[in-house]
């Protein structure tokens, strides 16, 4: 997406709103420096209003996840049936929806042929999905896209369950969890994708929670530069759903500060050729 398509003819400008003038003239589009959390803006780069229930901690995660994107106009943003799709569609950014589960798949297809059709351009493929898409029906395809070493980068916006169809179990649910339809609790352990990411050859990995934003939005940045010129990388970050983990929407942060004192606690992984890879471009300082 260029700043050239959302520029409206000056006949359209009065009837615009003031969240997409606000777009226009400070939107994340070719800017000259990259933007981080801190720019969040009333613009809606990210997501307008959007149809997610209230406290959604899957809408916060895409909202900080895009807003540090490298270079928002040259990314495309994968995605998959599950609540993520309802914001992304919403978003001002180039995105596409695949079938359930196999959005590595069509990443890779992607991100191959756009180095042949803009050879020497940067054009960053970035997949966002659910727990229930990464761990589940698209764990397969996910994993042989790090194991063939793909350049591409991997978010799972991690709310361990299936909200979009109403509270089934996923892989990621922690053990026991009694959910709207696992009435008797789940009987297996979380899958260790985090784990599982840097044995399959991602070049870096992070787990956190978007009670830490800027631990996020830097492992975002971060996941995207090194899957450019090094090799694949996952972000996990939890992104607890009130409605079916049962909890009060004004307390999504809370919940998800809660998680970061046990389970959930941040990790940064990266490989040396990641971390030189990052030193060279200037992009290796600590995330607060
Ligand atoms: C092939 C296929 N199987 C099942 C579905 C139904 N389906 C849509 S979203 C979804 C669950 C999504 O869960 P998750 O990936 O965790 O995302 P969330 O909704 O929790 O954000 C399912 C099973 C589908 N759309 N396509
Ligand atoms: S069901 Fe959960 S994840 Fe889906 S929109 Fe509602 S709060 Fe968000
Ligand atoms: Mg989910």
């Amino acid at each position: 997406m260029s700043k050239n398509i959302i520029t409206p003819t000056k006949e359209f400008e009065d009837v615009l709103t003031p969240g997409y003038k606000d777009l226009v003239a400070n939107g994340p589009y070719n800017r000259s420096a990259p933007g981080t959390v801190d720019d969040l803006g009333s613009f809606r780069e990210i997501t307008e209003p959007h149809p997610h229930c209230a406290g959604c901690g899957v809408s916060l995660g895409i909202r900080l996840g895009l807003a540090s994107l490298p270079s928002p106009e040259n990314t495309i943003i994968i995605g998959t049936p599950g609540c993520a799709y309802f914001a992304l569609t919403q978003s001002a950014l180039c995105y596409s929806c695949t079938a359930f589960g196999n959005q590595n798949s069509v990443a890779t297809g992607l991100k191959r042929m756009l180095k042949i059709r803009h050879p020497g351009k940067v054009k960053d493929v970035l997949v966002m999905v659910g727990d229930g898409g990464v761990a589940d029906i698209g764990l397969d395809y996910t994993l042989h896209s790090w194991f063939r070493g793909e350049n591409i980068a991997t978010v799972m916006l991690d709310n361990e369950v299936y909200g979009n169809t109403g509270g089934q179990e996923s892989g990621m649910t922690v053990e026991g969890k009694v959910l709207n339809m696992a009435p008797t609790g789940k009987k297996f352990p979380k899958i260790p994708v985090f784990e599982m990411a840097k044995v399959a050859g991602c070049a870096y990995a992070v787990r956190t929670t978007v009670a830490s934003p800027k631990k996020f939005g830097t492992a975002v940045r971060r996941a995207v530069l090194i899957a450019r010129e090094v090799g694949p990388t996952y972000v996990q970050v939890y992104t607890p759903c009130p409605t079916n983990l049962k909890f009060s929407p004004g307390k999504t942060l809370e919940a998800a500060k809660d998680v970061e004192k046990t389970y959930y606690q941040y990790e940064e992984y990266m490989t040396e050729e990641a971390s030189a890879y990052l030193s060279r471009i200037g992009e290796l300082k600590e995330a607060k």
